[in-house]
């Protein structure tokens, strides 16, 4: 069956645009955030969930992973999106039975990720035989049994366990130590297309591979630079931290291709003065950078600390805590500054402006996120980012330190948990004396399982007979859409343990099936021992519990721990060594179990009742102590990479617009690019477009040219977007994720960490339309 994508979301109208604002939030964010929570969840259900969202009693923001503060917290502790993630989630709207039996596949596979979700929560288990074009109900038993005999029938290293995450400790850990005792390490998880980069980069550098500071460094810091990063509408608590940190005389700087309305001026929606008056200018420099010119910029920076700013240096902490020093300084001796402009798109004195700044600042912070982890080269683009921190001892202090800020609210948790397709020997050891599998004769997998592109090619290969997704939409978010979900239909058995439908349910096996679960906001109560609460980790390693509290939109959902737990006894059989049902009815018992195997987590169930939770230690950031290979901090000469484009081609970059979360597409306003109703557009420098002979609004098909290593190049087609005339720079393009995911070859991965290189695809623009003037 081959059919084509959307091209039309369900009430996309002609496409909008009006000029970009020039500042975030403000009193039309709280009007949009309470608007979207009525019309899915009512007045009641709303006002419950916002009043319970980030509080000490409450559940974790299924948005993002910004840390909420330890202390005393504001009533509304939480922001326009957070709000807009509750009420996708809170929604009363439902997909039953009867949704399945009057909506084919066939005609869902037509609609947009927007009116997939729109349509409302998952209510029961379904399945999809092979030949039939729609769903039907099936009881749990039943759907647990059939997953049993899939993955009975085949051998371990042909499974595939995909985690998103929103997926608790909890349910992460359980989940990974089924999927290990079935014998495989194959759980690529969301991160692998997210922060792997940053995880890779400071591992290497310095030994851990989590951010240095908590927002208390963020308020003290006297500079902040904010790489690669659009807090205003993915982190937008962390503005409010940045306003902290102006009004107590810090600076900020943006390093964005785009001129992000809320890293320019901010008007916090949370205090009387931010929604009257006019807010407060964030950024006091914003260099706007070519895609991909950071790694350069970087160098640049660490060339003028080296040379002309030599005397700032932090030489105690160089010469007590870090290894390789020298051969960093003289690999930064000398620049080619002609280079560096081409590289940055900056003239030479923007650059040593911003050198000056870091060379006189006593507290420095760099923040970054998806601009920078998902290039090629972001591997050592984020080690140099690491040097130039390292010059000055900026880490392990008070206001200092690096800032990888996470995307999904517990990716971060996840990771800890032990979701990870290259686990390390001593916690696999650590699980297997927990539960004394040795003694029954089970013994772990050591060999590394696949990550997402791994799991791409596999399944491409036909080497992947049972695929389980924990969350998320694994079609929606990966790469190469078109060969993705030609290599999705080759698997036998695809199961979606989810709570909205999404294309990944469209996409199946030979089988699929589709596992409705409780969201963070859902109370927990089916338990002999009364209601469960779970935990998660933020972006800055603080562990918290999170009790959601609404009543559940449909009594057949189970929570995530609960369904992993009866997989698990459905295929591993009742004589197991892991008491899994134990487990499942009791949540105190698998934070025990983790308090086991993470020392880190010592009395767990204790200390994530403390109000605010616990904060795990970070060697760095504690004690200046570096686990690395030396025992100290890694300086690290990097090759300078940049993107050259070829001629009448542009580099492409997809990104999130103001009114999605992830796949998950809110509505259709970018609100803060003055975009609306459409999605499928590329904005494009209006130079650029005059020299491409192309005019403001034409329709065009987007072509992704990729010169793979051997030499071949492929071709993909991303058809019928409207060019929009955009402040990005010269020979730099956007569109939008994940409507642009079509173009990304699955072989174009960063260096190192493997992620796809979703920030920098080459592309031409065909028009759709001949110009009489061509003719
Ligand atoms: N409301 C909402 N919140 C979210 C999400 C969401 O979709 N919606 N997603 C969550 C997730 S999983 C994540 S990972 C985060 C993502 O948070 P972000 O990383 O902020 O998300 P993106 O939209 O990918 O934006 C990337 C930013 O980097 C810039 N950029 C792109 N390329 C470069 C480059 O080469 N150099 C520099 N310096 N900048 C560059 C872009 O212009 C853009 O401003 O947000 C999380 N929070
Ligand atoms: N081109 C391009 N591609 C990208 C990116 C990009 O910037 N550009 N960003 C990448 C990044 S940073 C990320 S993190 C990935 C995101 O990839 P994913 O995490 O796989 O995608 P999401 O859209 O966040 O997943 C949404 C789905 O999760 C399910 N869900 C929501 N809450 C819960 C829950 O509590 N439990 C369960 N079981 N299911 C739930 C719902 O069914 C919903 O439809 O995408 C990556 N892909
Ligand atoms: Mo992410």
């Amino acid at each position: 069956m081959h059919r084509r994508a959307p091209v039309r979301d369900i009430d996309e109208a002609d496409l909008t645009v009006g000029p970009p604002q020039e500042h975030a939030a403000g009193i039309k964010a709280v009007t949009v955030a309470l608007q979207r929570g009525v019309s899915q969840a009512g007045v009641a259900r709303t006002a419950r969930s916002l009043a319970r969202l980030n509080q000490a009693h409450g559940f974790d923001c299924p948005g993002c992973a910004w840390p909420e503060p330890q202390g005393r917290r504001r009533p509304a502790e939480f922001c326009e999106n957070g709000a807009k993630a509750v009420a996708e989630e809170a929604t009363l709207r439902t997909v039953g039975p009867e949704f399945f039996a009057a909506h084919p596949v066939s005609e869902l596979l037509m609609r947009t990720e927007h009116w997939l979700g729109s349509q409302g929560r998952l209510t029961e288990p379904m399945m999809l035989e092979p030949g039939s074009d729609h769903y039907r109900p099936i009881s749990w038993d039943e759907a647990f049994g059939l997953v049993a005999t899939a993955l009975r029938a085949t051998t371990a290293d042909r499974s595939v366990f995909y985690t998103s995450g929103r997926t608790s400790n909890e349910a992460a850990f359980l989940y990974q130590l089924f999927v290990r005792c079935l014998g495989t390490n194959n759980l690529p998880d969301c991160s692998n297309m997210c922060h792997e980069s940053s995880g890779s980069a400071l591992s290497q550098t310095i030994g851990i591979g989590k951010g240095s500071v908590s927002l208390e460094d963020i308020h003290e810091a006297d500079l902040v630079l904010v790489m690669g990063q659009n807090p205003g509408t993915n982190h937008p608590r962390m503005l409010t931290a940045l306003t902290h940190t102006k009004q107590r005389g810090g600076r900020v700087v943006a390093v964005n291709p785009l001129p992000e309305a809320g890293l320019l001026n901010f008007r916090d929606p949370q205090t009387v003065s931010g929604l009257l008056r006019g807010g407060t200018d964030l950024a006091d420099d914003f260099l706007q950078i070519r895609l991909g010119g950071d790694l350069a910029l970087l160098q640049a920076v660490g060339h003028l600390l080296v040379t002309r700013h030599a005397d700032t240096l932090d030489r105690d902490f160089i010469a007590a805590h870090t290894r390789g020093f020298e051969a960093y300084a003289a690999a930064r001796a000398t620049i080619d500054w002609a280079e560096i402009e081409a590289a940055t798109g900056l003239p030479r004195t923007r650059i040593e402006a911003l050198a000056e700044q870091m060379a006189s600042s006593q507290r420095t912070i760099i923040c970054w996120a998806m601009g920078l982890t998902q290039h090629k080269h972001s591997v050592p683009t984020l080690r140099e980012l690491v040097d130039v921190l390292l010059l000055r001892g900026m880490i392990g202090k008070p206001g200092a330190g690096v800032c990888p800020v996470r995307g999904h609210s517990n990716v971060q948790g996840d990771r800890t948990m032990g979701i990870y397709e290259k686990p390390p020997a001593s916690f696999l050891d650590a699980l297997e004396r927990e539960f004394a599998l040795p003694e029954a004769g089970v013994s772990l997998p050591r060999e590394h399982g696949y990550d997402v592109v791994e799991a791409l090619q596999a399944m491409g290969r036909g080497e992947v007979d049972v695929f389980v997704a924990m969350g998320g939409n694994f079609i929606g978010a990966t790469p190469d859409t078109t060969a993705t979900e030609a290599a999705m239909r080759s698997v036998g058995l695809t199961v979606q343990i989810s709570t909205k439908l999404n294309r990944s349910h469209l996409v199946h096996g030979t089988v699929g099936l589709i596992l409705p679960t409780l969201g963070r906001s859902d109370a927990d109560t089916d338990h002999p021992g009364g209601a469960q609460f779970v935990s998660v980790e933020d972006s800055m390693s603080a562990v918290h519990a999170s009790r959601g509290r609404l009543t559940p939109v449909s009594e057949q959902l189970l929570a995530e721990p609960v369904i992993v737990a009866r997989l698990a006894q459905a295929v591993l059989g009742d004589d197991h060594p892991v008491d899994w049902a134990e487990m499942a009815a009791d949540y105190d018992v698998i934070r025990d179990h983790i308090a086991g195997v993470l020392p880190d987590f010592a009395d767990y169930n204790t200390r994530v009742r403390h109000r605010g939770g616990f904060v795990l230690p970070h060697p760095p950031r504690d004690s200046r102590t570096f686990s690395t290979a030396s025992g100290r901090a890694e300086f690290t000469v990097n090759e300078l990479t940049w993107l050259r484009v070829p001629p009448g081609r542009l580099l492409l970059q997809t990104l999130r617009s103001h009114d999605q979360y992830n796949t998950t597409i809110y509505g259709l306003d970018d609100r803060y690019r003055g975009i609306a109703n459409a999605r499928r557009v590329v904005l494009v420098n209006p130079d650029d477009l005059a020299e491409l002979g192309l005019a403001e609004r034409e329709s065009v098909d987007v072509v992704s040219e990729w010169t793979a290593a051997d030499g071949t190049v492929t071709e993909r087609r991303g058809e019928q977007f409207t060019v929009v005339g955009y402040p990005t720079p010269r020979g730099c393009a956007a569109a939008y994720y994940p409507e642009a995911n079509v173009l990304i070859p699955t072989d174009s991965v960063a260096d190192e960490s493997n992620t796809p290189t979703s920030k920098s695809v080459v592309i031409r623009l065909e028009s759709r339309s001949p110009h009489p003037a061509k003719l």
